[in-house]
């Protein structure tokens, strides 16, 4: 060969690894046909599905009938909304590539998905939440192929969650991808997750160690050498730490490959005011896969609390269930996620929990960036099924949230499920086995889990690294206050536990206004928006207080849809929310939290949408985080006040027709107005 010629190769041959086209991914959210109900030859390639309804995904088929409300009259009837079969089918045209591997990537469907390639089963998922792949490459053929998907959102006694105060939204309501691959890859089969896991372990100003595991997937006929590339970049794009690995694969095998790299003079990953991100990428033969990088530590015990990097760390939480919006249930765009995260953010959270089960992967990249600590669980609530087969996907479901959230720095808790209500049958098996299956995959975390119902120390809060507690004092039972006498008896009775609140919340309807509110009925209509301000602000007051406490998560961050409700000013909505379903309007709470959470100068007039006012003499109470507040009533100045525990009121009297009240801290105002008219009629 000319030396030339075969300098030019080698050249093209070293710089293969650049060059390497990563895995492609390409959106199958496009061009589907859809039918409610069951066809027992929708997976038949001849089918014709023309008068079916043409849709794109994210989609659920219980946008309309869960995400708007239920039917008042059946109360807390099941079957309020449709729970059932439906179908999916599109064409996917491809021209398979020798030796290349096809990747079907649905990153959640609710509940149970069966897919078929021109006719050929080609997997089945069972559980709602999770990313899952199937491997279609053998039933793929060139040009045309059809797709059929099957999604049942029926209640099944061996999938959790069985049953919760949420619906079960069905469809494939999160994103589809075509995932194309070499023969030799990063895994795609380890439970929905990218095969990679990258592990912080020690870290000094000088360096940190990172040690990577990553699954390589040898899907040729034949064994392989391999040689995979670990790279570690800076938030810049740069390389600072890199290895590489040689080893021989077996045809049809995965085997892990270890690596340990040391950054230099780390940037830590120190929450809200540092999310410092690096990337891990890992790179064989064509395949590339990255994975973001936090470095950082995270603990809790009784004596320190809880320690990020060390230093302790504030936890001011809310819950947020499964992203979802009127009208579209959870089937929600990145932009509305973003949102969600956004307002939070603003409201000055440092820790969301995320109930009930996996939420959208962009949950999680987002509190990676923002610097926000997540608490995630599996998605047993409320009840268990004695079976081997509810355990088995309670378990399958705990690996693939961990799996596919272990590289998350915002993870820092993982929750083994929520306020199971019987010990009949018994539930300690199920919770046992998530227990060892999350310590079995990550021991650098520690688990939870959400109690309620049974004694605050029976054998079923106990399997968790940590417990926390589901209390509405002032809201279900009890008065406000009672929150801080009970936690000091359980605290007092179980002096070595973490122990913290994972919910306690009121409902408030921004339609109904009394000021001052009157205690009020949880399964009423009547739920006024001042009543959960007046419940935040005692029992936020109470928590504060415990620093034994790890975490107060305020249930709940938005109203969110529930087929079990039948309370407040329409049904099917639970009205928790410190921020209406639409996000519009966000309630008087959420400024208290703003208040005593965030550092941004903010003021807020209580009450805004308390008018006509019923009497001339009024309270003014404005929440903020200044020192003290001037107010103006139809622009005349009234006394500045000093703000006590974010909180300043004036008594004023209105005059007749409108008035215009301003409060302002530095160069914040806000205002609001009232009218008042003593004719009657
Ligand atoms: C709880 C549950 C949660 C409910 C909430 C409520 O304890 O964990 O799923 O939505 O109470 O609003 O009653």
């Amino acid at each position: 060969m000319p030396k030339l010629l075969l300098g030019l190769l080698l050249t093209l041959a070293l710089a293969l690894p650049n060059a390497a086209i990563a895995r492609e991914k390409a959106s199958l959210n496009a061009a589907w046909m859809f039918h409610k109900g069951d066809v027992p030859t929708a997976s038949d390639p001849n089918f014709q599905a023309d008068t079916w309804q043409a849709i794109e995904l994210p989609h659920t088929y219980n946008a309309s009938d869960a995400g708007a409300g239920g039917d008042k009259a059946r109360g807390e009837e099941e079957g309020v909304y449709y729970r059932g079969p439906a179908w999916y089918r599109r064409d996917l045209t491809v021209t398979p590539q020798p030796g290349k591997r096809y990747f079907l990537q649905f990153e959640g469907a609710a509940l149970i998905t069966e897919a078929y390639l021109n006719g050929k089963s080609v997997g089945r998922h069972d559980g709602g939440y999770a990313t899952f792949r199937f491997d279609i490459t053998d039933a793929l053929k060139s040009g045309r192929n059809v797709l059929a998907v099957k999604v049942d959102n029926t209640r099944v006694n061996h999938i959790a969650p069985l049953t919760g105060d949420f619906n079960v939204f069905g469809g494939l309501y999160r994103n589809v991808w075509l995932v194309t691959a070499d023969g030799i890859h990063v895994d795609l089969m380890d439970h929905g997750g990218p095969g990679v896991y990258a592990t912080t372990k020690t870290i000094t100003n000088a360096s940190a160690d990172i040690h990577v595991k990553s699954l390589i997937r040898n899907d040729t006929a034949t064994s392989a050498p391999v040689k995979v590339r670990t790279t570690i970049l800076d938030a810049s794009g740069k390389t600072v730490a890199q290895s590489t690995t040689t080893f021989t694969v077996a045809a049809n095998t995965t085997v892990p490959t270890e690596t340990n790299l040391t950054v230099k003079k780390p940037r830590l990953w120190a929450g809200r005011s540092a999310p410092y991100l690096y990337t891990v990428k890992i790179e064989t033969g064509s395949d590339t896969v990255t994975v973001p990088l936090g470095v950082r530590t995270f603990t809790i015990d009784v004596k320190n609390g809880v320690l990020l990097n060390g230093k302790p760390y504030a936890v001011y939480g809310a819950n947020m269930q499964q992203p979802g919006r009127y009208g579209k249930g959870t089937a929600v765009s990145d932009a509305e996620i973003d949102e969600d995260m956004q307002i939070m953010d603003e409201m000055g959270v440092t820790a969301l929990r995320l109930a009930h089960m996996q939420h959208h992967p962009r949950v999680y990249e987002e509190a990676d960036r923002r610097g926000i600590l997540i608490s995630t669980e599996a998605p047993l609530v409320d009840f268990i099924d004695a079976s081997d087969a509810f355990k088995a996907n309670a378990v399958q479901q705990m690996q693939e949230l961990i799996a596919q959230n272990y590289n998350h720095p915002s993870v820092v808790v993982w929750g083994l499920g929520n306020e199971i209500r019987s010990n009949d049958p018994d539930p300690n098996p199920v919770l046992a086995a998530l227990q060892s299956t999350a310590k079995a995959m990550d021991t650098s975390r520690p688990t939870a889990y959400a109690h309620c119902c049974l004694a605050d120390d029976d054998p079923v809060a106990l399997h968790s690294d940590i417990v926390s507690y589901n209390k509405y004092f002032g809201w279900y039972w009890g008065e406000f206050e009672d929150i801080g006498k009970w936690a000091d008896e359980v605290h007092a009775k179980l002096p070595n536990r973490v122990i913290g609140i994972s919910e306690y919340g009121a409902g408030a309807s921004i339609l109904h206004q009394e000021d001052l509110p009157k205690r009020t009925v949880p399964q009423a209509y009547w739920h006024p928006e001042q009543y959960q301000s007046a419940y935040h602000e005692a029992n936020w007051k109470v928590l504060k207080a415990r620093p034994y406490l790890w975490s107060n998560f305020i249930w709940v961050a938005f109203d969110f849809p529930s087929f079990r409700r039948n309370e407040g000013d329409r049904p099917a909505i639970n009205d928790k929310g410190l921020v209406t379903e639409d996000r519009k309007v966000r309630k008087d709470a959420y400024y208290w939290y703003q208040a005593n959470w965030s550092d941004k100068p903010m003021v807020h007039i209580t009450s805004s949408r308390d008018t006509p006012k019923r009497v001339r003499k009024v309270t003014v109470k404005v929440y903020s985080n200044a020192a003290e507040v001037r107010l103006r009533l139809n622009g005349v100045d009234l006394a500045v006040q000093p703000v006590v525990d974010h909180m300043a009121t004036w008594k004023i009297e209105l005059k007749d027709g409108d008035n215009v009240i301003e409060a302002t801290a530095g160069d914040i105002t806000d205002q609001v107005m009232w009218s008042y008219t003593d004719k009657i009629g």
